[in-house]
């Protein structure tokens, strides 16, 4: 049996749009297609991707994790020392942020984390009808975030910009990326500062990895690499999270109630919204060797991209996948990877969540949309450009 190929372009303004109906064409097309546009394999089946992000040994981070591959194309910054590498490196790399973002380490951080949540929702209250984007999914993250990381006050919204050029970058060198990465040079250059011992507070995130170097944990080099990997991935991708879990709530208001009547329920809400939009939609990994894939066999050297928010929607393995539950079982969903590179931050993602769900509960009895949702445009993160809502207070 051949590997079917598919025309289809994941990085069209049409699919980024609106993925769906192009990941189920690719899902039922077969376990692999080669998509003919690029040159790459897509998997979109929940299986095969839960199978290719368990197997580092056969598809590798080290080349890259977007769509070049950089044993054969410059990267355009230094690759992340965490994300781009594979075992040893990794390993030592991962398990000092592991450790600094542990969910045991994130404790003290619950109290400030709601206090925090709880001031922002009394302030949007007063506002009544905003856009949530700006107003509460950016807000929010750009406050908690850098504060527990220990960076100053000014510039804070670089964060930004510099999440979406990275997310950018792993797609194709097309007009989102070339928009994302125009004037790049200060913000660039503000995060290489801002990831420096001395720029960054004697207390946080970020001292705490710089006290590793010291340990011998990390090399001098190292250290601030292992922090600029925190802050390229710790902002962009909350603020499209906490925006997908507020158009779900305003989309399925039974479930808001749902969740209002049981606030124990917060938690798994904000999980089901990760599973339902799936932030990051994609990587891609490189094949180190001959590598098998649901009963095909694909050549050394070669681009696999993941799709991770098809995966998460694949009705191979969910019922009512397109459904927003807030009770679902959501243990095993790919929306912050799964094996050795998960998502090392989902614990700190959750406790954002879970605060600002947590305070809407209390004080808002509902969540409307407002006006026209437009989604952003990036070759990687599914967000929103605007999402206005109107709180209803309870
Ligand atoms: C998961 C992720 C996304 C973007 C950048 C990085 C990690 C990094 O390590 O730089």
């Amino acid at each position: 049996m051949a590997i079917p190929e598919s025309d289809i372009d994941p990085y069209s303004d049409e699919v980024l749009e609106n993925p769906h109906p192009s990941h189920a064409l690719l899902r039922d097309l077969g376990p692999v297609v080669r998509l003919s546009r690029y040159g790459v394999y897509g998997i979109a089946r929940y299986a095969e991707v839960r199978a290719v992000l368990e197997d580092w040994q056969s598809f590798s981070s080290a080349r890259g994790v977007g769509i070049e591959d950089f044993s054969k194309v410059k990267p355009w910054r230094l690759p992340s020392v965490v994300l781009e590498t594979d075992p040893p490196l990794h390993d030592r790399t991962r398990g000092v942020q592991s450790r600094v973002l542990s969910p045991l380490a994130l404790s003290a951080l619950k109290e400030p984390f709601a206090r925090a949540a709880e001031d922002l929702v009394t302030r949007l209250l007063d506002l009544r009808e905003f856009d949530a984007v700006p107003e509460l999914a950016e807000a929010y993250p750009l406050t908690v975030f850098p504060d527990a990381m220990g960076m100053p006050r000014e510039n804070r919204r670089f964060l930004l910009p510099y999440g979406d050029m990275v997310f950018n970058s792993f797609g194709p060198r097309n007009a989102n990326f070339e928009a994302a990465v125009r004037d790049a040079a200060p913000v660039i250059e503000w995060v290489q500062a801002q990831s420096r011992r001395e720029n960054l507070a004697p207390r946080g995130f970020g001292a705490e990895i710089h006290a590793a170097a010291d340990r011998g944990e990390l090399t001098e080099e190292e250290a601030p690499q292992v922090v600029r990997s925190v802050l390229t991935a710790g902002v962009d991708t909350t603020v499209s999270a906490i925006g997908a879990m507020l158009h779900c709530l305003a989309r399925f208001p039974d479930q808001y109630d749902r969740v209002r009547a049981e606030p124990r329920l917060a938690r798994n809400a904000f999980e089901e919204a990760v599973r339902h939009e799936s932030p990051v939609q994609t990587f891609f990994r490189t094949t180190t060797r001959p590598a098998a894939i649901g009963g095909e066999t694909i050549g050394e050297g070669e681009k696999v991209l993941m799709f991770l928010g098809s995966a998460n929607r694949d009705p191979r393995r969910w019922e009512r996948p397109d459904d927003y539950d807030v009770t679902r079982r959501t243990a095993g969903h790919v929306g912050f990877g799964a094996g050795i590179h998960a998502c090392v931050g989902m614990a700190l993602a959750r406790l954002e969540g879970e605060a600002v769900l947590s305070a809407l509960l209390s004080r808002v009895a509902r969540i409307e949309i407002a006006g026209e949702v437009r989604r952003r445009r990036n070759n990687t993160l599914r967000g929103f450009a605007s999402l206005p809502v109107r709180l209803v207070p309870a």
